[in-house]
């Protein structure tokens, strides 16, 4: 599997922005919190004409922030777009729960009720793995990285105390 390299934490909301490079692909998240704009194009989107060979676009998100464009999973099937959605499914906002006790709050309606994103990602048309143990993650990063055929999705199941 190619190196993931990490770029020091810069601009965005709290400084929790991140664009990295992974071998040929590209890596970013929001940076509004976890919830930012919806996935990127292949290419970033707008400036110059597409690339005839696109790199593959990696977007790592939160359950909440993907929960928000869930229907651009069907629109990067349409579009054959080389696409895989990385969501740390923690079942929580949990930066608003952080938020919420900063301000000396108790947690209030952040829980989430998720669908399964992998099975749901099946049954727009792309392709999806679950990871629920450390060891299954590797195989399951890479094959949907070298899923060829339109967008992807791993689903890792975290904790959202990490947060
Ligand atoms: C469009 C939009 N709506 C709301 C917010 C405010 N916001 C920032 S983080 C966040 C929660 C994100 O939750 P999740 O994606 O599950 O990530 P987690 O914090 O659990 O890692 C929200 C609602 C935002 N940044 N953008």
């Amino acid at each position: 599997m190619p190196q993931l390299t990490l770029p020091p934490r810069s601009g965005g909301e709290g400084g929790r922005a991140k664009r990295a490079g992974v071998g040929g692909a590209e890596i970013c998240t929001g940076g509004g919190g976890g919830a930012g704009p919806p996935p990127p194009p292949p290419g970033g989107g707008g400036g110059p004409p597409p690339d005839p060979s696109p790199r593959r676009v990696v977007a790592v998100c939160g359950d909440g922030g993907l929960g928000q464009y869930l229907a651009e999973v069907t629109t990067a099937v349409k579009e054959g777009f080389p696409l895989t959605h990385v969501v740390l499914d923690n079942g929580e906002l949990a930066k608003i729960s952080r938020e919420q006790l900063g301000a000396i709050r108790p947690v209030w309606e952040t829980n989430l009720v998720n669908p399964d994103f992998a099975e749901y990602a099946r049954l727009c048309g792309g392709a999806g793995w679950s990871v629920r143990e450390p060891d299954e993650l590797r195989p399951a990063l890479e094959a949907a990285l070298a899923h060829a055929d339109g967008p992807s999705l791993v689903e890792i199941h975290s904790s959202s105390k990490d947060v």
